[in-house]
């Protein structure tokens, strides 16, 4: 069978598992899921009601990451998964403390008991790190840190991008760049119309039609 990701066009944790199908050209069919009106068929298979979620013959994934790595463990042409564990840490701490500082300065109104600035700060001190380890990539060269970390940069620098772009990462600010114009970028972003039940189903990476 193909497996099935439920998606959302716009979710970093989405767009990770995306892009590590696309580098591994691991055909999926794409259901685009919209959030606040999940359809009963996602919310059946997924264990935590979030997206990314993939459904294979051999049971469902859940979580981003190990999408990400069952696309990689299938076909990792780039040799992303190849790379020092440093790696692994650094998508810890953005899927931890980074993500929660994100959220806190992005949606301030809902946490009125954390103060915005310290958390703006927590993030500030994570991508001056970022910016001192990049050269072209986090290492020395393209990994899975860098395509599971990058939508999560890309969330956070456009909360306010002028703001972003102001600051004295130079490193960051390319890294981003090229990112957000390189043809992976393009790849993993067209519009899909919503998914329903008895749609035909929408093939990614190519996102040509299934007869
Ligand atoms: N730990 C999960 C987090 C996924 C997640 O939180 N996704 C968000 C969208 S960006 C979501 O589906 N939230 C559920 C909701 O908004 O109802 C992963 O890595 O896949």
């Amino acid at each position: 069978m193909t497996p099935i990701l439920y998606s959302f066009r716009r979710c970093p944790y989405a767009m990770r598992a995306r892009l590590a199908l696309l580098s591994s050209n691991t055909t999926v069919a794409l259901r685009e899921v919209v959030l606040r009106d999940k359809p009963a068929q996602f919310l059946n298979v997924s264990p935590t009601a979030t997206v990314p979620c993939l459904v294979t013959q051999d049971g469902v994934i859940g979580e981003s990451l190990d999408i990400t790595k069952w696309a990689l463990d299938q076909n990792d042409p780039e040799n992303l998964l190849n790379m020092p564990n440093a790696g692994w840490a650094l998508i810890d701490e953005t899927d931890g403390p980074f993500k929660l500082a994100l959220d806190h300065t992005k949606y301030a109104a809902r946490f009125p008991e954390q103060d915005t600035q310290k958390q703006r700060a927590v993030a500030e001190a994570f991508l001056t790190r970022l910016d001192q380890k990049i050269d072209r990539w986090l290492f020395e060269r393209i990994s899975i840190a860098d395509l599971a970390i990058l939508p999560f940069v890309r969330q956070f620098a456009f909360i306010d991008k002028n703001w972003f772009d102001e600051q004295p990462w130079p490193n960051l600010h390319g890294w981003l760049d090229r990112f957000l114009c390189s043809d992976r970028f393009e790849q993993i972003m067209p519009k899909y119309g919503r998914w329903h039940e008895g749609d035909v189903e929408v093939l990614f990476p190519n996102a040509q039609e299934k007869a």
